[in-house]
């Protein structure tokens, strides 16, 4: 490597452990602050927020729950090469990276400022970390400048000759005689352009150290204020009325089978927030208002007076593409919304339900839906334990036959009674549909895609769902053959998925399997596939199997 080239690359080193240093300062002035304003995730809502749909419905379906952890690598190392820059700038002209970190610090209090949330805190966090980074830069960058030693410790040949004679390492192998630390000189020689190697080193090292340090500081100080520990304390209520006991012939138990009941750890989770937001029961209000007679307000402890209902409804995200997972099934514990809106008393006219979680996020859902007899909750629980903090605690809506994004609000603090002519929840104007029932699908679990199996009888098997309608039929078919009726397990409703299962002779070699559900409405699958956007995929379910002799 050059002379220039190899103080180059140490620039860029250093303008790394700057950004490290901005980085973890940052999450220790949000740790003490605001979790929120951490200005990476500040940033990486801001991102979630202004992705246009189609970039994150392929995002949904590409990473599926990963995509959060993969935006946020891709934003550090967007920022770890854009601070590697500013290293090289800097160390051509230290205001270079002063303009740099300027520009960072405005993208980063603008971000934090355009969250929901924001109060006048989050702008600290940002600055905290730009302020930090400045003084990094500072001590940092020169280390990484290459010393001239030839005018500091060159003792000039005899003969007058401005340039130093001999090849550089033979140069620097020289030692003035007024040098005062020989060792430290034979490192710069090593570093080859007279840049001070172990100073680049020491500093490196010394900026990771406080970048780490403030940064797992920042986060145990953010854990602090999460909710776990109140989440734990819980006593769920009784049910007024109770889930009826699972049918026995719920569960088919055909091994690679979706259990009927997905337990909470493996619950798909889809949401806009980077960092769960953290609900402390004791400070949870629901406020329903609006187009009412009365509005309300109510408690934590309010809520969990009232009777509740405890209900199996299998949720569904309307990003689902077919075959896809984004979908499962739990008991959920809650008090019925429809109760709650006839306490408050909607107005005529009033079509629509706004709910707004903590986070700001809002959704959408028909008034005559809630009140048409269905378990649409207020829930507080979910398969026997208070709602996981991901699921949405203390307080989430859960509404039989409606996606998602229509229907199942987190951290629900807010409910405006409206219509759909004046008001619009956050996903309507990115692409998805004002309303959104969901649709009556199917989905071969096993065996899976691309499998090899034993030629034989071959259990095919898989889930239906048409929630509140019912399924009705699954139908099979092979390489286009007949299609043959599958075999439905029990339910305890139309609000829950149904699994199946059909016996196959399956003979050697390459088979094409097809799925279609008949819900109890008489409606069919159609055949055709379609995208999830607007209003949710629709199609069947096609896999390839190779079955050997
Ligand atoms: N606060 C909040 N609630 C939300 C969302 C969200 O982004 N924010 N996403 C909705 C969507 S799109 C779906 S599919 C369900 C998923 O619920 P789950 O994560 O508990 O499976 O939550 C809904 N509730
Ligand atoms: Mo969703």
């Amino acid at each position: 490597m050059s002379t220039r080239g190899s103080g180059r690359a140490w620039a860029a080193l250093l303008g790394v452990v700057t950004g490290a240093v901005a980085i973890g300062v940052a999450q220790l002035a949000a740790g003490l602050l605001e979790p929120r304003a951490f200005p990476v995730l500040a940033v990486g809502d801001a991102v979630v927020d202004a992705t246009p749909a189609p970039v994150k419905d392929w995002a949904i379906a590409t990473f599926g729950v990963y995509d959060k952890i993969v935006l946020i690598t891709g934003i550090l190392l967007i920022l770890a090469a854009i601070a590697a820059a500013l290293g090289v700038l800097a160390a051509r002209r230290l205001l270079y990276g002063y303009l740099g970190l300027a520009v960072f610090a405005v993208i980063g209090v603008v971000a934090a400022l355009s969250r929901p949330d924001a109060d006048p805190l989050y702008p600290f966090p940002t600055l905290a970390g730009i302020a930090a980074a400045a003084l990094a830069l500072r001590i940092l960058i020169p280390r990484a400048a290459p010393r001239p030693p030839a005018v500091r410790h060159e003792p000039r040949p005899a003969g007058g000759s401005p340039e130093p004679t001999g090849t550089r390492d033979e140069r620097h192998a020289h030692v003035a005689p007024d040098d005062p630390a020989p060792a430290v000189r034979h490192e710069r020689a090593a570093a080859g352009g007279g840049v001070n190697r172990r100073g680049v080193l020491v500093g490196a090292v010394a900026g990771l150290g406080v970048a780490g340090v403030s940064g797992a500081l920042g986060r145990a100080l953010a854990g602090r204020l999460e909710v776990g520990a109140a989440r734990s304390e819980v006593a769920l209520p009784r049910a007024a009325v109770p889930a009826k006991a699972l049918p026995a012939g719920a569960d088919l138990r055909v091994p690679g089978l979706s259990p009927f009941v997905t337990p909470n750890q493996s619950f798909y989770r889809i949401d806009t927030a980077l960092i769960v937001p953290q609900v402390a029961p004791g400070e949870w209000r629901l406020r329903v208002h609006g187009l009412v007679d009365r509005p309300l307000e109510l408690t934590y402890a309010d809520l969990l007076r009232r009777p509740m209902t405890e209900a199996d409804v299998t949720l569904a995200c309307v990003s689902n593409e077919v075959g896809g997972d984004l979908i499962g099934n739990a008991r959920w514990l809650g008090a019925p919304l429809a109760d709650l809106l006839r306490e408050a008393g909607v107005r005529p006219g009033a079509d629509m339900l706004l709910s707004t979680s903590a986070d700001g996020w809002t959704c959408g859902t028909p008034v005559e839906t809630v009140l048409d007899g269905r378990n649409a909750l207020l829930a507080v629980a979910m398969n026997g334990e208070a709602l996981p903090v991901r699921h949405g605690f203390p307080v989430r809506q859960v509404v039989p036959g409606l996606y998602g994004y229509v229907s199942a609000t987190k951290w629900v603090v807010d409910i405006k009674v409206t219509r759909f002519a004046e008001d619009q929840a956050y996903w309507t104007p990115r692409g998805w549909a004002e309303r959104a029932p969901i649709k009556t699908q199917s989905r071969i679990d096993v065996p899976r895609h691309d499998a090899k199996v034993k030629a034989g009888r071959v259990a095919v098997a898989g889930v239906a769902w048409a929630q509140h309608r019912g399924v009705d039929a699954v139908e099979v078919r092979i390489d286009g053959g007949e299609w043959r009726v599958a075999r439905l397990a029990e339910t305890p409703g139309p609000d829950t998925w149904r699994q199946w299962t059909l016996d196959w002779d399956a003979a050697p070699g390459r088979h094409r399997i097809e799925v279609r559900a008949t819900d109890v409405t008489g409606h069919t699958q159609p055949q055709r596939r379609t995208k999830p956007a607007p209003d949710g995929a629709e199609g069947w379910h096609t896999i390839t199997v190779d079955v050997t002799p």
